[in-house]
């Protein structure tokens, strides 16, 4: 899979999301955009975030040009960490 910004509708690409205390998004709907699900609509693929003392979970979900986890989903494994 490529990186292309939300929006541009090219084959095999999509744009990060970053779910943080979420469960894994439904297949076939758009990925909220909030708190909990970070979109990096620009084509981003690295960034820093600010997260609360305490376990976390994260996980990356591809998004197609309209958000939605493509058919047969790119995910990452479901992550847990401390801030401390
Ligand atoms: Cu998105």
């Amino acid at each position: 899979m490529g990186v292309a910004p939300a929006g541009i509708e090219a084959s095999n690409t999509g744009h990060h999301h970053l779910i943080v205390d979420a469960p894994t998004p439904a297949a076939g709907a758009p990925i909220p955009a909030d708190a909990n699900h970070l979109h990096f609509g620009g084509g981003q693929t690295e960034t820093t975030i600010e997260l609360a003392p305490g376990e976390h979970t994260l996980q990356l979900v591809l998004g197609d040009f309209l958000h939605r986890p493509h058919d047969k989903a790119v995910v990452s494994e479901v992550i847990t960490i401390t801030v401390e």
